[in-house]
């Protein structure tokens, strides 16, 4: 009888993304011990149920996205320019999952107090891998959301906010997040949009060169107000409405849609902008400084996204290795298969726990709770493990398209894909050696050498458990960043990466027992 390969099936094999999920069940624990009984009650819940739509609903979702990609219509039949962007069904319905269960909201609700972002990290994390990507508009919209609570006055925050943090499908609206240009890319001082006062108003001109939530209602952006000085210092930040009342675009072009290595589902276009009206945010100036807020919560959307890509693509070699036999028995049977699959599962644990770590940082800043010292690690904390997290996504998926042989490189098995979209974490919200760049920036702007070091020390130095668990391998890093970090941090940027990436290793030893401690 001819051979057929089964596929893997992770609704069949796995059933749940949450409760297979060792992990998330271990912070799901750690929120048991410090949460109210009842407000515990309705995250397991929620988590579970969204454990099972990951692996059935949502699933199919993503793919009628993924297999149905954004159009962009320029012209109506008689010639007249209409600029819709046609999108999937699976997109919309998963836009609407994402606002019914809050995954923005959760964060503002502030319900579980400083545990809502680890909450809100929770149920990211559930939705990435089967979100075709709508994953992109949420981080931009939660972005846009804290800068908007920091930045906008009383009628802004009223008009938008009530929409940003919706939970009703029908009124919730995304946020799209427009820095970079043609001439400035990752340096945003050459930034050519120019927002010109037209009586009371503010109207925009120029040409945004990655837009990455073209369906969206609403952006946040940065341009340059007529007469500013030049550079980064001479921009402000601004935010508008893209479409009127009958959703035609307000002074907007679509010029193309971006024919992306990855991110299929995911509209992303070339925009021009002929007279768009705008606001200030915050009044003129500090524009880099204010979209810094936005920045930094997609960065940490970043590295739940690419946390979850990874787990996607071990839950899929997982279940791969106990259906495929190979020289006799089970792939899991072989040793070397079985260690390898054990060194990816242990790069994928320190990126859950930095990862889980940051949102529980982030949620005690944003409800006042942090000390100085938190702020300081949250502000150092961010880029590391935006670029950790993205750097092994890519080495752990790589990986698992190996383990799939030949399978895994072809492409109605599904995980090519997952090559291509984890590619786009190092790329998106800054690059590897932009965040390292942005990590000696916090060293050499907030103190953060000396509090990271002190951290560390805490965590790691004589007599700790910390101590007892380091490798040669991490006691060699820990000396390589005592010595950078004691140091004159304007002297860091050339080693800046090995930094970063040294720190990455150590503060995963240092928190990995952050959510079974007391
Ligand atoms: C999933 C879908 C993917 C689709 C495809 C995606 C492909 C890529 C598409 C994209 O384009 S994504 C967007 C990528 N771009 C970025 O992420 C921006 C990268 N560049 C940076 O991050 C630069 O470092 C930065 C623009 C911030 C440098 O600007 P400046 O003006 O040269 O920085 P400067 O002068 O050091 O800082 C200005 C102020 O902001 C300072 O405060 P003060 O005014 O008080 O001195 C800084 O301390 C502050 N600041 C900068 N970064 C900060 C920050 N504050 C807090 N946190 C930060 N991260």
């Amino acid at each position: 009888m001819d051979f057929y390969q089964s596929a893997p099936n992770l609704a069949e094999h796995l059933q749940n993304a949450f409760t297979q999920d060792r992990r998330l069940v271990g912070v799901a624990e750690g929120l048991r011990r410090r949460l109210d009984a009842r407000v515990f009650q309705d995250v397991e819940s929620q988590w579970q149920r969204c454990g099972r739509l990951a692996f059935t609903e949502w699933l199919r979702w993503s793919e009628l996205a993924e297999s149905e990609l954004p159009r962009h219509i320029a012209f109506d039949a008689w010639g007249k320019r209409v600029d819709e962007i046609r999108m999937s069904r699976g997109w919309s319905e998963l836009e609407a999952v994402a606002a019914q269960e809050g995954i923005v909201a959760t964060a503002y609700e502030r319900k579980q107090g400083e545990y809502s972002r680890v909450v809100q990290g929770g149920l990211l994390y559930l939705f990435h891998a089967s979100s075709a990507f709508v994953s992109c508009p949420l981080a931009m919209t939660d972005g846009a959301a804290r800068a908007l609570e920091l930045y906008a006055n009383d009628d802004q925050k009223r008009r938008w906010l009530s929409h940003l943090l919706s939970r009703d499908p029908a009124k919730f609206w995304t946020s799209g997040q427009w820095m970079t240009e043609r001439a400035g890319g990752s340096d945003v001082s050459g930034t050519s949009t120019l927002a010109k006062r037209v009586g009371n108003e503010w109207r925009l001109e120029g040409v945004k060169w990655f837009t990455s939530a073209t369906t969206s209602q609403m952006s946040l952006l940065l341009a340059r107000p007529e007469g500013a000085e030049s550079g980064s210092r001479g921009l402000s930040l601004f935010a508008l409405e893209l479409r009127d009342a009958n959703a035609k675009l307000r002074n907007i072009e679509v010029l193309r849609l971006k024919d992306k290595l990855g991110t299929k589902a995911l509209p992303t276009a070339e925009l021009r902008l002929m007279g768009a009206p705008a606001e200030l945010l915050g009044g003129e100036g500090q524009g880099v400084k204010k979209i810094s807020a936005l920045l930094n919560i997609t960065r940490y959307y970043n590295s739940v996204c690419a946390t979850a890509h990874m787990r996607r693509a071990l839950d899929l070699a997982q279940v791969y290795s106990d259906l495929r036999q190979a020289f006799g028995r089970k792939l899991r049977e072989h040793p070397l298969h079985a260690s390898t699959l054990a060194r990816l599962e242990a790069e994928f644990e320190k990126c859950f726990d930095l990862t889980f770590f940051i949102a529980h940082l982030l949620g005690r800043d944003e409800v006042g709770l942090a000390s100085e010292d938190e702020r300081v690690l949250l502000r150092a904390m961010t880029p590391i493990v935006k670029a950790y997290t993205a750097k092994r996504c890519m080495e752990v998926v790589s990986e698992v398209v190996e383990i799939f042989g030949g399978a895994g490189y072809v492409e109605d098995t599904g995980i090519p894909k997952l090559l291509r979209d984890a590619q786009v974490f190092s790329i998106w919200e800054g690059t590897t050696n932009v965040l390292a760049l942005d990590l000696v920036r916090a060293f050499a702007k907030e103190g953060a050498g000396p509090v990271l070091l002190k951290f560390l020390e805490a965590k790691l130095g004589p007599g700790t458990t910390g101590a007892q668990q380091m490798t040669a391998a991490t006691r060699a890093q820990w000396d390589f960043c005592r010595q950078l970090l004691a140091g004159d941090a304007s002297k860091l940027e050339p080693q800046a990466r090995e930094l970063l990436m040294s720190s990455a290793e150590l503060l995963a030893l240092a928190i990995r027992d952050h959510w079974s401690s007391n």
